[in-house]
């Protein structure tokens, strides 16, 4: 047989034969579904309802693969990664599953053949929004390249009924509305009520002795929240792996309230039902903060308990004995959220399944494993002793009794050190008495990693200090890395398609390949079909930047982009410094021949957090100003793109020619839209912080644009006693930039408005603008010269593109298996005949 034809019902037939087929396939399924599973006809038929059947449609075919792994791993008795997260930003899924499937442009003919438009289809997806950030999409990320690899492995969250906000902007400001996501049903996700559990909370412990004189303890909750499990299948990009996330959703237990229904308390009981639907309501609105409250803990032990449990559930199934747990089950706790699973895996096998101290501490250490993601101090969580002992009695017990052996570990090594003890303790005792989640996830598992080499490497000399010196052998980096499937694939098929005329499509799982691009960044024809592929994208987000904002900006400018949730230490308003410092340039001389550019801001601000919204009330105000002068000739636009998510983010990405990432050295972990950006042909101006650093070794420094002080200079710097009003005071433009803002000129004269914001500035600085500012400038104008070299700067986006195969998360998930979980890949074969599974 040729390799493009195939056998088809008996019969040789071409590729174009069975295309057509297929697409025939397609349509019928989609009727189908339209009919039989949303009861609709054409007629009266919405476009959810079409979106619905065909994303249906396709579930249908993914169920086989879904089967088909589910059969394996029970079959083979696989190892499995356990990836324990609060969230999940997983994106929509139709656009993914269609690529991964490798049907995309079947079903678009399909949809065209019956007068539809599928990326209208596309559109009308309402994502889960469950995450906030970086954290929770490098989650979304690693399911994908893990599938991708053939690893067996599930994630375990929360199906928040409410993901992150909806962000709408009224007058400048940031406005949060209700994200409704679940409003017009969620086709992706399958209930499975028959694996639900239950989690006890609150209430109290007793202590006692058995008959064989094994001391025990009792505990008797105050209430008991039922989690109930839904699946989501997540399918590896062209292979048979189809693994599953499964996230929990709280209900009423039915076997708890009986007293309260007998003593003819109805209403009351039911009350106390609805209050247990609370815990798996809302996700946290906060990225990089800790909130220290009660619903928060009550979301993290609810969701580890239920999927420890789920996982004894699993190995009951498959007739594991539970002392090879850890063999089973490698379980990554992503950040400190997870954190409770030590002394609840502790709790389970000691207290649900009799299994002695030693032995249960074994199995705990072998199996976790956790991941740092922030340096920042108000994020780390610790939970007053008060709180944590009257909502998880029975755990802080175990907390004391790993702390006291931990503690007396300690003492053998260090001898004589009672500091160390005390800053080492998971008790903070300095004021108010503080559980320390950080230190429970390193006492309790065998690695802990940082995310990027910088971050690793200030978690070991810094945050996490005496751990690295009491057990350096845990500590490892894995650098982050994004899904070039998602974030080229789908949202840039015209890149993809170049780059794969020119090198094969190896590169969608072997991004390292993309290193063969390097000999044609001088090829001007390659170049110039490059540039109108960047003209193009830009284009079509000018085109949605006109439909959503009302302004029009100019395709041909160049696009700066900071995209990111918005936060002080991201430091989007040095961006605004410096579109102040080019305004008033031009408003001085106002035929000064500049560079004309487009800066776009996308992000979430914190609902509590002032400084956040007051930065992009100023980007707002300062657009306001800069886009209507006539004198600046359409050379500046501002523009505040609203409700930042990922469908948002897959528009924005190709569009940048530009990638802003501009914190203060030392704050940012990693970050992973600075992949992302590069990864679509940006270059990028930043600072020496998280994984910019390795990109810019990666691309090499010639082709990345430098600026600011080092984490060892900031920190230096502060302990000299920094002094931001010595250079506002120094430096003109600086200063001239913040009297504007001060002045009232961007807020109708309002000389108060953004005072918080400059005052901070000018007496505080916690994140070294004004010391980073000019560095800045200079940078930027490097940035503005190169751009008008459109050869020189587009070799530079090609070498970029070239050399970012590091970033794949196919590359951070294998770093993962060789070196924390030992898990190998697993061949999924599909078998068409369903009697097999019997
Ligand atoms: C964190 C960090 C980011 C990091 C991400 C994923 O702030 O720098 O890239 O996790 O590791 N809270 C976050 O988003």
């Amino acid at each position: 047989m040729q390799s493009n034809s195939v056998t088809l019902m008996g019969q040789v037939c071409s590729e174009d034969t069975r295309t057509g087929v297929l697409v025939e396939t397609l349509k019928r399924s989609f009727l189908n579904n339209l009919f039989y599973v949303q009861g609709k006809f054409p007629g009266i038929a919405t476009q959810n309802d079409y979106y619905m059947a065909l994303a249906y449609m396709v579930r249908d075919r993914l169920l086989h693969r879904w089967i088909g792994t589910a059969a394996t791993y029970t079959k083979q008795q696989t190892r499995t990664v356990a990836y324990l997260s609060a969230e999940f930003l997983m994106g929509p899924q139709l656009g993914n599953n269609l690529i991964n499937l490798g049907i995309y442009d079947q079903v678009n003919q399909a949809m065209s053949e019956l007068g539809f438009n599928l990326e209208d289809l596309l559109e009308q997806e309402e994502e889960p929004g469950l995450g906030n950030g970086g954290l929770g999409r490098l989650a979304a990320c690693y399911l994908d390249s893990m599938a991708t690899l053939g690893l067996a492995s599930i994630g375990y969250g929360i199906r928040y009924e409410f993901g992150i906000f909806d962000q709408d902007i009224r007058d400048g400001w940031q406005v949060e509305r209700t994200d409704k996501w679940l409003r017009y049903g969620n086709p992706w996700e399958v209930e499975r009520p028959e694996w639900s559990v239950e989690v006890k909370l609150g209430g109290h412990t007793e202590h006692y002795v058995d008959q064989t004189g094994r001391g025990r303890v009792n505990w008797i909750p105050y209430e008991v929240v039922q989690g109930i499990p839904f699946d989501t299948p997540i399918l590896g990009y062209r292979t048979n792996t189809a693994n599953t996330l499964r996230l929990w959703t709280a209900q009423a237990s039915e076997s708890f309230d009986f007293d309260a229904f007998n003593s003819g308390d109805y209403l009351g009981a039911v009350y106390e039902k609805m209050a247990s639907e609370n815990v798996s309501k809302v996700l946290y609105p906060n990225d990089d903060v800790s909130q220290g409250k009660r619903l928060r803990l009550t979301q993290q032990i609810f969701f580890v308990s239920c999927s420890l449990q789920d996982m004894f559930r699993i190995m009951k199934a498959q007739e594991i004995p539970l002392h090879q747990f850890a063999d089973k089950f490698a379980i990554q706790l992503n950040d400190t959220h997870p954190a409770i699973a030590v002394a609840e895996l502790m709790r389970l096998l000691i207290d649900e399944h009799s299994m002695d101290w030693d032995e249960a501490w074994g199995i705990t250490q072998r199996t976790l494993s956790y991941t740092n993601h922030t340096l920042l101090p108000e994020a780390l969580e610790r939970w007053p002793i008060d709180l944590f002992g009257n909502l998880l009695p029975r755990h802080l017990e175990i907390i004391y009794e790993i702390n006291h052996r931990f503690l007396d570990e300690v003492r053998i090594k260090f001898p004589d050190d009672e500091d160390r003890i005390s800053r080492l303790s998971l008790i903070d005792e300095s004021g108010e008495r503080y559980v320390r989640m950080a230190h429970l996830a390193c006492v309790g598992s065998h690695a802990i990693n940082g995310v990027a080499e910088l971050h690793t490497q200030l978690l070991k000399q810094d945050v996490l200090r005496d751990f690295a010196e009491m057990y350096p052998h845990k500590f490892s980096n894995k650098t982050n890395g994004v899904t070039p499937r998602r974030f080229i694939a789908l949202s840039n098929p015209p890149l993809t398609q170049l780059i794969t005329d020119k090198i094969g499509d190896r590169w969608l799982t072997q991004l390292e390949d993309l290193r063969q691009l390097e000999p044609y960044a001088e090829d001007l024809e390659f170049q110039h079909q490059w540039q109108s592929i960047k003209r193009a994208t830009k284009a079509s987000l000018a085109a949605y930047i006109y439909k959503q904002n009302g302004i029009s900006v100019n395709p041909d400018s160049m696009f700066g982009i900071q995209a990111k949730r918005i936060h002080e230490y991201k430091r989007q308003h040095l961006n605004v410094l410096y579109i102040i410092t080019l305004y008033n340039r031009l408003k001085a001389n106002p035929d000064l021949d500049i560079t004309p550019r487009t800066f776009l801001f996308g992000g979430k601000a914190a609902p509590g957090y002032f400084m956040a919204k007051l930065m992009i009330k100023l980007i707002n105000s300062v657009g306001e100003v800069v886009n209507r002068d006539p004198e600046v000739r359409d050379r500046l636009k501002v523009v505040f793109l609203k409700d930042y998510n990922v469908k948002l983010a897959q528009r924005v990405y190709p569009a940048a020619d530009l990638s802003e990432q501009i914190s203060t050295a030392g704050k940012e972990a990693s970050g992973t839209g600075n992949m992302k950006f590069a990864l679509n042909g940006a270059l990028t101006i930043g600072t020496l912080d998280g994984a910019n650093i390795e990109i810019r070794e990666e691309v090499g420094a010639e082709n990345f644009f430098l600026f600011g002080l080092t984490a060892q200079e900031v920190y230096d710097l502060r302990g000299q006693g920094y002094c931001p009003r010595d250079y506002y005071d120094s430096n003109p433009e600086l200063k001239l930039a913040l009297d504007r803002i001060n002045s009232g000129f961007f807020s109708h004269g309002d000389t108060d408005l953004f005072k918080p914001l400059t005052d901070s500035l000018i007496y505080h600085d916690p994140f070294f603008l004004l010391a980073d500012y000019q560095s800045y400038i200079e940078a930027q104008e490097r940035v503005s010269q190169l751009y008008q070299d459109q050869s020189a700067w587009t070799r530079m986006a090609i070498l970029n593109v070239a050399r970012m195969g590091k970033f794949s998360s196919d590359r951070s998930i294998q770093d993962y298996c060789d070196e924390i979980w030992h898990v190998d890949p697993v061949k999924i074969e599909l078998s068409n005949n369903l009697e097999e599974f019997f």
